[in-house]
């Protein structure tokens, strides 16, 4: 590769979580949000991602005003630490509002809800001086198919996207698909679909994607072909990296833990797109296991940024000239050895 470049990496407090499951209570106990500041300090990382309420808890209650002073108190204490915010994220899937979805609920004043909650969200991320709104569209689609209108949900997706993108002229919208839990079907559930439902924005330009690596997985798409489309559009402005053990729910895994090959090729894309070259992040959006010790707390996420530059050293030190030469001569069994042996170490 021509470029040594170095990237920049971060996580989300939801990132450092308690272990519960819907089968049981949490395993570790709470910790603080100055102590998961501290914790990605000491750990090197470079940003931290937020949800509305991560950075502003319980914001519904608050007034405009709380809102702003409560977000500018949280930027002085990032700055203190030199830490940027890298994404904010409204979270609309928690609320009695957003029971049948926020942007696309049956109900009007649903649906309003989830547009003034994403306004205050771009609030709190103008505040915080990030200009990235991450759109994870946990309940827009459906449990039972005929509950709603699939064409009028297109309409209400782009309304949504478009007031926010009218409310402040500086932000951008990165959408992270992902094809299910805890909807049954949803509406965008690949790529494919975030850059479909952009170029129907009020301004296309300002709107982009985030991949993450589970949610393509279980969408049944190789995460480094989803990379290379959003690339190929100049639209991958942040990326989730975590791993998947096929199709069941939601796990989050340490970034290579399920599979290192997928893991390679994902590096690999990124590399030949020089992602991180316009500022965008790595982040591991990744939880530690149930089982997980308090003392080995952090440990996901160290793992998951060390198995990374493991693998951008094996994309840098692939052996691309006598890939080529495979590939010329479609020899894909020594091509495919040839990776194996790679990744094995020789
Ligand atoms: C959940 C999502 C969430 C987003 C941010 O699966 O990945 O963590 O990244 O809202
Ligand atoms: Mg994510």
């Amino acid at each position: 590769m021509a470029t040594k470049r170095a990237y920049k990496f971060c996580f989300g407090p939801w990132n450092i979580s308690e272990g519960a499951d819907p089968y049981g209570p949490p395993t570790r106990p709470a910790q603080t949000f100055d102590w998961k500041l501290a914790k990605l300090k000491d750990l090197g990382f470079d940003a931290m991602m937020f949800h509305d309420d991560d950075a502003v808890p319980d914001l519904d209650a608050k007034s405009d005003q709380q809102v702003r002073r409560e977000a500018k108190e949280l930027k002085k204490k990032l700055d203190d630490g030199g830490i940027v915010a890298e994404i904010v994220a409204p979270r609309l899937w928690f609320d009695p509002r957003t029971i049948d979805g926020a942007y696309t609920s049956n109900d009007p004043k649903c649906r309003k809800y989830a547009i003034e909650r994403s306004l205050r969200c771009i609030d709190v991320a103008k505040a915080l001086d990030c200009d990235l709104i991450v759109l994870w569209l946990a309940r827009e689609g459906s449990y039972i198919r005929e509950s709603k209108n699939a064409r009028q949900c297109v309409d209400y997706l782009v309304e949504a996207i478009d007031a926010m993108l009218a409310h402040d002229r500086k932000i951008r919208i990165a959408i992270e698909p992902k094809p299910n839990e805890p909807m049954d079907v949803a509406y965008v559930p690949t790529i494919g679909h975030a850059l479909a439902l952009s170029t129907l924005a009020a301004d296309p330009k300002r709107v982009g994607c985030l991949i993450e690596s589970a949610h393509a997985i279980l969408a049944g798409l190789d995460p480094a072909d989803e990379i290379d489309f959003a690339c190929s559009f100049g639209k991958l402005w942040s990326l989730h990296l975590n791993d998947q053990n096929g199709l069941k729910f939601d796990q989050d895994k340490p970034f290579g833990s399920a599979n290192l090959r997928v893991a390679f090729n994902q590096v690999r894309a990124l590399e030949r797109n020089q992602y991180g070259s316009r500022g965008e992040f790595v982040a591991f959006d990744v939880h530690p296991f149930r089982t997980t010790k308090v003392e080995h707390w952090a440990d996901h996420l160290v793992n998951s940024r060390r198995t990374f530059l493991r693998l951008v050293e094996k994309a840098r030190t692939f052996n691309e000239s006598a890939a080529r030469k495979l590939v010329a001569d479609r020899n894909y069994a020594a091509l495919d050895q040839m990776v194996l042996e790679h990744l094995m170490g020789k």
